[in-house]
């Protein structure tokens, strides 16, 4: 299968990226639990059994292939990324490390090997948060992090997580944490991700191995003031909260930027209500999310931009509430296992070259339950959460290489073991 693997990865992610397996009808929007989202999980799990393994579904609806070792009841190799999108996305962020693990076991399924453990592909529902408030809730699920109280959510038209999950596995709420695995029931976390940045691409190089994910905070805010007639109402009269909101958007910018460390920090979505040309709103959301590779970074700054948003609306006479939606920790992938994707890299002719990710992976979640790796791959201009995300079939290959050599290495390792 070598060098046709790589090309087949990318070319599935094209095949993913366009109707009946995207929600909107020109470019790629696949939220979980959607029409979209179970046709393509149909589309993989054929791919999956052409690759020798057993596919299912989740109590949380996440498609899963497992493909199983000499030995049983060792722990198994988890390598996975994420199926959802977001709205208007690239065709690679998360389905490429799906492709890639498929790719890997393909390969092992054409020699008629089985490595030491069972290998699992993990295609994770969400873990973009483009549907429902809350974003990675099936890696968290599979964790076992997950609140029960977090599943009480419902999307924007009103449908509850339950009734979306129940129109699409006839699963109930109830069960949905069953998701969660056994700790010590994994030997490791593999993820292969667009690199979603420049580094790899300035550096001249195809893959790098992941030292870690960044810290996020996520927050709701809302702003309330009142709504009155654009052509009626005195400026000195009003209390708008979008011109409030807009701001402290700029705040969100100035206090970052003025940070001068590795913080970033977005408002991604803002909405007035009611929303119309010729009433001054009456209340706007919005959502902030701060990211640093140090935790104490990204709250020092998440703390001063609160209370800066405080101050705005306090003297505009406007009513402020946040709600931090979520707050994802630093997350440093295992070292041995670095060391281990290193070697791979060598063996697969790449220079060794790591990078941390700031962008948040399902790796992070999976971190609490098994050592985690992961390995970028270069992307055009890091451009990502963009329709013209792109990768080369020849980066794709050499990824693969990269991880077959990582498994190899891995299964040595655990072979070792368990001779000693
Ligand atoms: O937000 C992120 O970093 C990821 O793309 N979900
Ligand atoms: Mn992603
Ligand atoms: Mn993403």
């Amino acid at each position: 299968m070598t060098g046709l693997g790589g090309a087949r990865a990318v070319a599935r992610c094209d095949a993913l990226g366009v109707s009946p397996y995207s929600d909107m009808a020109d470019g790629l929007y696949r939220a979980y639990l959607t029409p979209a989202y179970t046709a393509a999980q149909e589309k993989i799990a054929g791919w999956m059994e052409a690759a020798g393994m057993a596919a299912y579904r989740d109590a949380a609806a996440n498609l899963v292939g497992r493909y199983e070792g000499s030995d049983p009841g060792a722990p198994a190799l988890v390598i996975g990324s994420h199926l959802d999108s977001v709205r208007d996305g690239g065709r690679y962020d998360g389905p490429l490390g799906i492709m890639l693990g498929i790719e890997c076991v393909a390969a092992l399924h054409a020699q008629g090997r089985r490595m030491p453990f069972a290998i699992e592909i993990y295609a994770f529902g969400d873990e973009e948060g483009s549907r429902f408030p809350a974003a990675m809730l099936t890696s968290r699920a599979v964790a076992g992090t997950l609140e029960v109280s977090a599943l009480d959510m419902a999307d924007a038209e009103g449908v509850t997580l339950e009734q979306a999950l129940s129109s699409v596995c006839g699963g109930g709420i109830a069960e949905y944490l069953t998701a969660a695995r056994e700790p010590g029931s994994i030997e490791a976390y593999l993820e292969a991700h667009i690199e979603q940045g420049p580094v790899l691409e300035a550096d001249g190089l195809a893959v790098g191995t992941v030292t870690g994910i960044a810290a996020q905070l996520r927050y709701a805010v809302t702003v309330k003031g009142m709504a009155g007639h654009a052509g009626t109402t005195a400026m000195r009269l009003r209390r708008d909260p979008l011109a409030g909101a807009a701001a402290m958007v700029l705040a969100v910018e100035q206090i970052a930027r003025g940070d001068n460390s590795d913080v970033v920090a977005t408002v991604g979505v803002i909405e007035a209500m009611p929303g119309a040309p010729n009433v001054i709103p009456g209340a706007v959301h919005f959502t902030i999310d701060v990211r640093s590779g140090k935790e104490e970074r990204r709250d020092c700054v998440a703390e001063a931009i609160l209370a800066r948003l405080s101050e705005i609306a306090e003297a505009r006479d406007l009513e402020i509430s946040v709600e931090r939606v979520h707050d994802l920790p630093a997350s440093p992938c295992d070292a041995d296992l670095m060391d281990l994707m290193d070697e791979a890299l060598i063996g697969a002719g790449q220079p060794v070259r790591r990078l941390v990710s700031g962008a948040g992976h399902d790796a992070m979640n999976m971190a609490v339950l098994c050592p985690t790796a992961m390995l970028f791959i270069r992307c055009k201009g890091g451009v990502s959460h963009n329709p013209a995300e792109h990768v080369e079939p020849e980066d794709v290959e050499i990824a693969l290489q990269v991880m077959l050599g990582f498994i190899e290495r891995l299964g040595t390792r655990a072979g070792d073991r368990n001779a000693a």
